[in-house]
């Protein structure tokens, strides 16, 4: 299994992850990981607290000659912002009249109210600072030692978005191999420019009216073998585990796999993806083939051999400039929710966490079906099963 857990606050010394399952053998440094730590701090449309942040992983175990020696790889972001914030976040109790005033006024849509009531906080910030998308950080780091094993299996994991407060991109005819690197280039994670101009006017719209927008991101992973995940149990199907995980992520508000919520209104013929088997030509063997991929890569709860494509929509961030009515919680008092510097949209932030999200579920699914304490011990269960895939796919 590859399983992992996150500690740290948003503006506490440091971010921290410990992951399992790291087989022994893979190489891991910290450059891969940086790469995408970087990438998730990209993105028009972010406060203040990205110029102050250059997130970076370190390395506290489980490393060795920049080999996984199969114990826990602990990696450590550490919060630059820190040293603004040693008085409001110290861990020692504070002296008489030290401490900040409580901040008591929930935001709509924040986890404020819900994690107050929940954990008896008097002061709201004993809860944003753990609820915070900060913590995206900590899995995207995960999720770039996922990528590092994925990678192994000529897996790969990309993402585009494909609306902004709603504004819509057509990105339906643009080949899936493509479409990550396209999106690499554009402020806004769009594959599409006609629609990246519309979509950074839409934000700075936004940003003046002191308000904030969500949007919709795909997520696309390539390379994947068919038999990932199962029918046998409720908790095994991988759709079911990648809902879980993108819904995990600070915001978001629906799922789908493939043609997802349009596939309940057209009937099973428009559907469904038509099988074909080509008979092998030149270079080519003969495989199995779909006439289209409207299931988004699954079927019965596993991994079918073609492209995951799978979507994730975000509501717009909670914290607006333009304050919605709230209540002081300890007054009763109708007053403007409270107001911290924030985002103004962080889709493509969060297409890259999906990315990670994704790719933390398809490793850990790698590592339940090939196994091994060891690289190589894992590449040799996945070479033969590969064969017999090989075999029940070849011409008679
Ligand atoms: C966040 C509020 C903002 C964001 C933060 C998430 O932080 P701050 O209050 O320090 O300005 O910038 O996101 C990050 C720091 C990050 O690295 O993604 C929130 O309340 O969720």
């Amino acid at each position: 299994m590859f399983r992992f857990l996150t500690a740290g606050e948003s503006h506490g010394p440091a971010l921290t992850a410990v992951i399992e399952g790291v087989p022994a053998g893979l190489t891991i440094t910290a450059e891969p990981i940086n790469v995408q730590l970087k990438r998730r701090q990209g993105g028009y449309g972010r406060g203040a607290r990205q110029k102050i942040e250059s997130d970076t992983a370190e390395i506290l175990s489980g490393i060795r000659f920049g080999q996984a020696m199969g114990s826990p790889i602990t990696l450590v972001v550490r919060n630059r912002d820190w040293a603004n914030w040693t008085v409001k976040m110290s861990v020692e109790p504070l002296g008489e009249g030290e401490a900040p005033p409580e901040i008591t006024v929930p935001r709509p849509g924040h986890a404020d109210f819900t994690g107050m009531m929940k954990f008896g906080h008097d002061d709201l910030r004993n809860t944003l600072e753990r609820s915070s998308a900060r913590n995206t950080a900590t899995l995207v780091a995960v999720g770039a030692v996922a990528r590092i094993l994925l990678a192994e299996f000529g897996i790969s994991v990309v993402s585009h978005v494909v609306n902004i407060g709603g504004v819509k991109v057509n990105a339906d005819n643009i080949d899936l191999r493509q479409v990550g690197a396209l999106a690499e280039d554009s402020p806004v994670r769009v594959a599409d420019k006609d629609a990246e101009a519309a979509i950074i006017a839409a934000i700075d719209a936004a940003k003046y009216r002191g308000d904030t927008l969500g949007g919709t991101f795909e997520v696309v992973a390539l390379g994947l073998p068919v038999g990932l995940g199962s029918y046998t149990q409720w908790d095994t199907r991988i759709d079911g585990k990648l809902a879980q995980a993108l819904m995990s992520i600070q915001a978001i508000k629906g799922v789908e796999v493939g043609i997802g919520f349009g596939a309940a209104d057209v009937p099973g013929s428009q559907v469904h993806d038509a099988f074909y088997y080509d008979q092998a030509e030149g270079e080519e063997a003969a495989h199995f083939r779909r006439g289209s991929n409207n299931a988004g890569g699954t079927e019965g709860g596993i991994s079918n051999g073609e492209p995951l494509v799978i979507r994730a929509a975000m509501k717009p961030i909670a914290t607006l400039m333009k304050q919605l009515p709230s209540v002081n919680l300890q007054t009763k008092e109708g007053v403007p929710a409270f107001a911290e510097r924030s985002d103004v949209c962080a889709v493509p932030a969060a297409a890259v966490v999906g990315e990670a999200m994704v790719a933390i579920v398809l490793a850990d699914l790698m590592r339940e079906k090939f196994g091994g304490d060891s690289i190589q011990e894992m590449r040799a269960n996945y070479d033969s099963y590969q064969a017999t895939i090989a075999v029940r796919t070849a011409q008679k």
